[in-house]
């Protein structure tokens, strides 16, 4: 049985982990943090995700994932550690925006090192600005003294192969889109690329696609690029329509019947850990040429400010005005809170003063001040409520529910409440 180290238990390792270990894999579950290897050990889960905790649960049982902080010799190694943003340092004025923060890859590179031996395959699933395979990764293994794939000449058997497999599924639909999606698999040699092919084999099945890593680095940030410069426009024909007093979603709807026409959804603006970021990486690589890619991201970045706008206008002549944000996770169905622009505006209207009661069916955890536990707390007293996640608990609700807590305004960022 092959033996699988996966380094970073979060919102895509875990599943990644448990999904080799009920496919026949010995798996070694690695992650840095104590309280998420207790938790697992425990049998529980630290995500919200459906159908994950029992994969998890019967990889655990089954003996074939074991959670542990210590890394261990294995076949591969499997790279999947969070990669946010940070401001460019002073000094870095070409740099048109945040920059990738790149030093979890880096600790994981490290720390593979001293376990490396010739044939190991090491495989990064994080997202990543594009050449980091190349340039960081590879030199990082070339420390272990073996030879590395892709390096001039390193074409003998006993090499170590590498290989860029980014993750592109779902949240909310992890485990599903794990197994159905196409993956793109970008080795550093083509002996990486087949070796990587085999691996997800056991459970992919989609199409695997070969290419180099660098390709499929830009690949993995064209895709959320894509979504969120299609995000953005929506969101600007929003604005548009609110300047000329036409409904938006109306205008949407008739446009989205052209055969070639799909626009998104406009609202508050884009969270996630994903789509909030990469375009990021793109700019980063290319600052002079990414106009495009960087207006998306303020305008998407801009949204909650304008929904603070909105609800200020709606407050005018309120006297110590309190308003019921409903939704704080980024998206409809996850309880994820990353980026996600329910806080920000929460977060925006506190700063401005304002008495704001907040709500989420799905975060259990206080994530801003004033958060209630009940649709009933936020709502009562409430002069007006923001809707600022479509999650079901939520868009199951009239304005008539809303307007019986004599709450006569309401803010439906989502277009979600039922009419
Ligand atoms: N959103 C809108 N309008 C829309 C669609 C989404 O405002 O029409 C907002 C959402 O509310 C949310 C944000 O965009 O705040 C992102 O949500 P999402 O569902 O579009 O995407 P993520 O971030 O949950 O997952 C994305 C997916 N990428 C694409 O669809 C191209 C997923 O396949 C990736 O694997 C994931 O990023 C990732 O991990 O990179």
């Amino acid at each position: 049985m092959k033996r699988l180290c996966v380094l970073g238990l979060g919102y895509i390792g875990l599943p990644t982990a448990a999904m080799f270990a009920t496919h026949g894999f010995e798996v070694i579950g690695v992650d840095i943090n104590d309280r998420i290897v207790d938790v697992l050990n425990y049998g529980d889960v630290h995500i919200q995700e459906p159908g994950l905790k029992t994969v998890v649960q019967a990889a655990v049982k089954s003996g074939n994932l074991r959670v542990t902080q210590r890394l261990e010799p294995a076949d591969v190694f499997l790279i999947t550690v969070p990669t946010p943003l940070v401001h460019a340092k002073d000094g870095c004025e070409e740099q048109a925006g945040p920059v990738a923060d790149l030093s979890f890859v880096r600790s994981a590179a490290e720390s593979i090192v001293p376990c490396l031996r010739a044939g190991n395959l090491v495989v990064l699933e994080s997202t990543v600005p594009p050449r980091t395979t190349e340039d960081v990764l590879v030199p990082i293994l070339a420390r272990s003294g073996h030879t590395i794939a892709g390096i001039d000449g390193n074409d003998g058997v006993d090499r170590v192969l590498v290989a860029h497999c980014p993750e592109r599924v779902l949240p909310g639909r992890i485990l599903e889109e794990l197994v159905r999606n196409d993956r793109v698999i970008g080795g550093m040699d083509a002996a990486s690329s087949d070796a990587a092919r085999r691996l997800y084999a056991s459970f992919v099945e989609g199409q695997i696609l070969s290419t180099d890593a660098t390709t499929a680095e830009m690949v993995k940030l064209m895709e959320n690029t894509y979504r969120d410069v299609n995000i953005a426009l929506a969101n600007e024909f929003a604005l548009v329509a609110e300047k000329i007093g036409i409904d938006v979603w109306k205008a949407i709807e008739l446009a989205n019947r052209h055969p070639r026409v799909r626009i998104l959804k406009p609202g508050p603006g884009v969270g996630g850990h994903c789509i909030a970021v990469d375009p990021w990486f793109i700019a980063e690589a290319a600052p002079e040429v990414t106009h495009l890619v960087q207006t998306a991201r303020r305008v998407n970045d801009g949204m909650p400010t304008h929904v603070v706008e909105l609800v200020k206008q709606a407050a005018q002549g309120i006297e110590n005005p309190v308003v019921a944000c409903l939704g704080l996770a980024y998206k409809a169905g996850v309880d994820d809170v990353r980026e996600s622009p329910a806080v920000t505006v929460v977060s925006l209207l506190r700063s401005a003063g304002i008495d704001v009661r907040s709500y989420d069916p799905r975060v259990r955890n206080r994530v801003v001040e004033g958060q209630v536990d009940s649709l009933e707390q936020a709502l009562r007293d409430a002069n007006i409520a923001v809707i600022l996640t479509d999650h079901d608990e939520i868009c199951g609700l009239s304005a008539l529910d809303v307007w019986s807590y004599d709450c006569r305004v309401v803010i439906d960022t989502r277009h979600c409440l039922m009419p």
